[in-house]
């Protein structure tokens, strides 16, 4: 075969929109232009040809629904899923609750980093949460600035482990990266004075190795995590604090553990086995899931 007609494998590192960056499995990298019907995403995996390239399958891909109920994939071929929160800039009510939703549909090991332990409010946050989330999945506090906590990530994200950080704007997904990676040199933005929110700095996604072995996509802030691969009615199996009261049946087989009579799920809220805001997260969720399932928007 010529050197011009044979394919060449290779990971998409970095979308911008137009075009991707590929590295082919022998290290060189190229930059492809991107048709508006190609749909890829950091993480996948493509055949070159030329110019040209081809999505092979993926796996690992995590989704979510944006603001205008548009599904958009995030990363492909994942195994972790680092949900970035800060005691400034504050994440929207219910962010972790979707993460954790995703992470679950999509098969990935989630954890919280709590980033910005130097600030104040930082331990009072991690109290919180610790409340609210340690019996489900592992939490952590950490600092980009003074590199608290990120050797435990480094072992976290070992050999062949690949994980993307999600989290509101300004919560320091970027400044982490930068921290774990000493010569990568990422934008990274001031948080607004007055409405404490970030500036929504980086604008493309991009994959990079870790001296670990394993590897980290930095994405946009976003501040909708609408769960996509779950349906109103599955919800409940996949929402973070349900499990025990799940091991029984509810009276109705397709009950939706909101007001409906022999429920398991009231039942235990009504014992206090489930905390009065985790079943309000969950019928806030829910609501956002039936309104999706009911609107005829573009997918
Ligand atoms: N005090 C403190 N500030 C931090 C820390 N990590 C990041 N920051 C600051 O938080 C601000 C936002 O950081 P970025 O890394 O740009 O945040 P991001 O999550 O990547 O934001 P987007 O790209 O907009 O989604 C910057 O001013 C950082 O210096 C930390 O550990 N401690
Ligand atoms: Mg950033
Ligand atoms: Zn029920």
């Amino acid at each position: 075969m010529s050197e011009l007609s044979s394919s060449q494998a290779g990971t998409v590192i970095a979308h911008y929109g137009i075009a991707v960056a590929v590295r082919f499995d022998d290290g060189q990298e190229t930059r492809l232009p991107l048709k508006r019907s190609q749909a890829v995403v950091v993480g996948d995996r493509v055949e070159v040809q030329g110019e040209g390239f081809r999505a092979l399958p993926s796996a690992g891909v995590l989704r979510r629904r944006d603001s205008h109920g548009r599904v958009r994939s995030v990363a492909a071929h994942l195994d972790l899923l680092g949900i970035v929160v800060a005691p400034i800039p504050i994440s929207p009510v219910g962010f972790i609750d979707r993460g954790l939703v995703a992470a679950r549909t999509a098969n990935l090991e989630a954890r919280i980093l709590i980033n910005k332990s130097d600030l104040p409010g930082a331990e009072a946050l991690h109290a919180d949460l610790s409340d609210r989330y340690s019996d489900l999945v592992e939490i952590d506090l950490i600092s980009a600035h003074t590199q608290k906590g990120l050797k435990e990530i480094c072992s976290w994200l070992s050999e062949g482990r690949r994980g993307v950080f999600v989290g509101t704007s300004g919560v320091g997904k970027s400044s982490l990266l930068n921290a774990l990676l000493p010569d990568l040199d990422l934008d990274v933005g001031e948080i607004n004075e007055v409405s404490g929110l970030g500036r929504h700095v980086t604008s493309v996604a991009t994959l990079h190795s870790l001296e670990s072995g394993g590897e980290l996509i930095d994405t946009p802030g976003f501040r909708d995590f609408g769960p996509v691969a779950v349906s109103s009615g599955e919800l409940a199996t996949y929402f973070p604090g349900f499990e025990a009261a799940l091991e029984y049946r509810c009276h109705f087989r397709n009950c939706l553990h909101v007001s409906e009579p022999g429920c398991v799920v009231l039942q235990a809220l009504a014992e206090g086995r489930i905390q009065e805001e985790r079943h309000a997260a969950y019928l806030s969720l829910l609501k956002d899931l039936q309104q999706a399932e009911s609107d005829p928007l573009p997918k």
